[in-house]
């Protein structure tokens, strides 16, 4: 599908399982890159590390971060980043702004709250910036750590407006006046139309009697998810990536508001599709929003029968 800036869903960083704080260095890379959208359509992202969304950050509470934005000579555009798990003037942003014509700026921050949180772009015109691909996530988890899952997945739901509608080939332009209208022609997971579907990356895998965990960060910059896997149910989730909270149970539809997280996991009691959606189904069937995760195994006729 030419050169994907898609973030691949299944690499996520193992959990934690220490019971002491430790010291972080990250380097994040601001990156300006002409990357495919879409079978045959083009588009100029802005990223962290050259994927949408940016590196997942996995850290424990307590833990220290020295986080380094290092900005290329290529890039013609300044670029900060905000955590939402940082106090701090910004979240960090003001203190790590990097201009064009390659330069670096660094910021250390001990991690006081657990849960998950997005990070993103914050120059002036950052809704611009996000909506070209410049958002993450970090974890952090709580002390006593996550309950374990048998796999765990990375997705970032957010918007693009271009000029051009939905479907169209070549390079697609950005389209200001769209995006204060809050109309875009494309919602995607990872950056990429139909993403994690046969045509496009492949489908995500998991087997009959696992459990599995999703991690979701909306970048947004405007629209809010109405996150919802068809074919099963969130079992346990946190809303807002609270991971200090109980955890909802077997919950439907989540909504996920853009500069938030969400995490939710899964049984897998019967071999199925599950597609992943925002229920705002106009985005899934016009606008490219699609996940498929495939589980196999045996059948188990005693909870659903397609055959009876
Ligand atoms: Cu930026």
């Amino acid at each position: 599908m030419g050169n994907s800036i898609a973030a691949d869903a299944r690499r996520v960083p193992q959990p934690i399982t220490r019971d002491h704080a430790v010291h972080h260095d990250i380097e994040l890379m601001a990156r300006e890159v002409t990357a495919c959208l879409d079978n045959g359509a083009r588009f100029d992202f802005m990223t962290w590390n050259g994927q949408v969304p940016g590196p997942f950050l996995r850290v424990r509470q307590d833990d220290t971060v020295t986080l380094t934005l290092t900005s290329p000579s290529t890039n013609t555009r300044p670029h900060s980043i905000d955590l939402h798990a940082v106090y701090g003037t910004g979240g960090g942003s003001a203190a790590t702004l990097v201009v064009p014509g390659g330069q670096s700026k660094a910021v250390r921050f001990k991690c006081l709250y657990p849960g998950a949180f997005i990070y993103h772009c914050a120059v002036p015109n950052l809704d611009e910036h996000i909506s070209r691909g410049m958002f993450g996530m970090i974890v952090v988890e709580p002390h006593e750590g996550l309950p374990p899952v048998d796999r765990e997945f990375y997705l970032g739901q957010h918007e693009l407006y271009t000029r051009e509608p939905f479907g169209s080939k070549g390079l697609l332009h950005f389209d200001d006046p769209a995006m204060i209208r809050e109309q875009p022609h494309y919602v995607v997971f990872n950056g990429a139309v139909d993403g994690y579907t046969p045509d496009r990356l492949g489908r995500l895998h998991a087997r009959v009697g696992e459990t599995i965990r999703v991690f979701m960060v909306s970048g947004g910059p405007n629209l809010l998810s109405s996150f919802h896997p068809i074919g099963n149910v969130w079992a346990r989730c946190w809303p807002q990536g609270a991971l200090a909270n109980p955890p909802l149970k077997y919950i439907q539809t989540q909504p996920v508001p853009p500069g938030s997280c969400f995490v939710g996991d899964m049984a897998l009691p019967v071999p199925e599709t599950i597609k992943l959606v925002d229920h705002a189904l106009s985005r899934v069937v016009h606008q490219g929003l699609l996940a498929e995760i495939e589980v196999s195994g045996a059948p188990n006729p005693a909870v659903y029968n397609p055959s009876p």
